[in-house]
């Protein structure tokens, strides 16, 4: 079969609720994916992040195969022996004190709200359907009802109510704002450390700081979802490291497998996630030892293979490499680490386009809105290849 025949699949049988670029992708490695004429291209995005550790990498792979011919899944109902080892690990890493282990990012964000609501009856004394969430304007979190209900994205949520009550939401970046929006009801604060699908809006130097002194000044927990932002994707192992904070919960998800499998937690550095008793959450594949197993390799190679520095030091090569191209419809290049953002000038006439002719040039990226490209590739990538790639980036801007 040839791409148009596998498009034709994907269109006659799937639902429509994407507009993937047309390209169909056969094997991956590394940093590189192949399409199914046998086409090479760099991948710059990851799969959202998904993907820092490069395709299929093969200590990750092994771990995989390993565990699948062992034990995939027991339910909850019964323990295992991988889950303890996970969490031990995955909390020295991140100075976590509880896990809650789930398997999509968005899964954890609803998980995160239910601790925090119920954190709010039983410590804060907060009365029982009262409790406030605070999320900022042009957020990311997920797809769920109750989280498409706080964004402020008409496309989001067009159709989908009635909605979740109980969230309240102001600017991003703006530490007065969140002051004046707490009330005695306000249980937690949900924020992206660096708003990815916003369009990679980084908040302005000490807003997580501001935001930590705040939260903390008015007993609110903090919950920074680096379900995109963590494992190393800004050149940190979380991106609160770079304003030196730590939150009460930390989301993560996307690499905690590798691209692999899906995984998400809840971490906790507070006694937030003790408020949950036997029988108040859970999942059928949370926590199941094939994830755990998986996600213990994803996370030592993330650290042995020193792929965290690596993202700062390859963040700070291409982000100058792109500021270099001379181009009228470029607006600005913003980024931290591995996650860049070029924002178009509206005269370039949409940043699709650009993802389109990049394509052309066996560059894979995906625009975010309208106008802005987001370069995201695996944390793995080398100084040569980022040549390769602004190579490509300044011919199609060289116009
Ligand atoms: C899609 C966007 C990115 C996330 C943050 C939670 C989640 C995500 C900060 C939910 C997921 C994914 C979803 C995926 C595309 C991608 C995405 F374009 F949708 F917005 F990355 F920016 N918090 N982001 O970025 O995690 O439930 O998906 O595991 O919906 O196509 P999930």
């Amino acid at each position: 079969m040839d791409a148009p025949q596998y498009t034709h699949l994907e269109q006659r049988y799937g639902a429509h609720n994407y507009h993937p670029l047309d390209v169909v992708l056969k094997r991956g490695e590394g940093v590189w994916v192949w399409d199914v004429a046998g086409i090479k291209y760099l991948d710059c995005l990851s799969a959202y992040s998904a993907v820092n550790q490069g395709h299929c990498h093969p200590r990750i792979m092994q771990a995989l195969i390993e565990q699948a011919r062992t034990l995939t899944l027991t339910s909850r109902a019964f323990r295992n022996d991988q889950l303890g080892l996970f969490y031990q690990e995955l909390c020295a890493l991140t100075r976590s004190h509880k896990v809650l282990p789930m398997n999509s990012g968005a899964e954890a964000v609803e998980t995160a709200i239910k601790a925090v609501r119920k954190w709010g009856v039983v410590e804060k004394g907060v009365a029982e359907g009262k409790a406030e969430v605070i999320v900022c304007r042009n957020n990311f979190h997920g797809r769920t009802i109750t989280i498409v209900g706080f964004s402020t994205d008409g496309d989001s949520r067009k159709g989908f109510g009635p909605f979740t009550p109980g969230f309240k939401v102001i600017p991003f970046g703006d530490a007065r704002a969140l002051e004046e929006a707490i009330t005695p009801h306000t249980v937690g604060f949900l924020v992206e450390p660096i708003q990815g699908e916003g369009g990679v809006i980084i908040p302005p130097s000490g807003y997580l700081r501001d935001v930590r002194r705040i939260c903390s000044n008015h007993r609110v927990i903090l919950i920074l979802d680096e379900i995109q932002t963590g494992l190393g994707r800004t050149g940190r192992l979380l991106a609160e490291a770079h304003d030196n904070i730590e939150a009460d919960l930390t989301l993560i998800g996307k690499a905690l497998s590798g691209g692999f499998y899906p995984v998400s937690a809840v971490l906790s550095n507070r006694e937030v996630l003790g408020v949950l008793k036997p029988g108040d959450h859970g999942s059928t594949f949370g926590g199941n030892p094939l994830a755990c197993a998986v996600s213990r390799m994803a996370l030592k190679v993330l650290v042995e293979e020193g792929m965290i520095e690596n993202a700062a030091q390859m963040g700070a090569y291409f982000l100058e490499g792109l500021r270099q191209i001379r181009s009228p419809l470029i607006r600005e290049v913003r980024g931290r680490g591995l996650l860049i953002g070029m924002e178009l000038d509206p005269e370039a006439g949409g940043a699709r386009a650009y993802c389109e002719k990049l394509m052309e040039k066996r560059l894979l990226c995906k625009e975010t809105h309208r106008h802005i490209i987001r370069f995201a590739p695996p944390l793995v990538i080398d100084r040569d290849t980022i040549d390769w790639a602004l190579e490509r980036i300044a011919d199609v801007f060289d116009k």
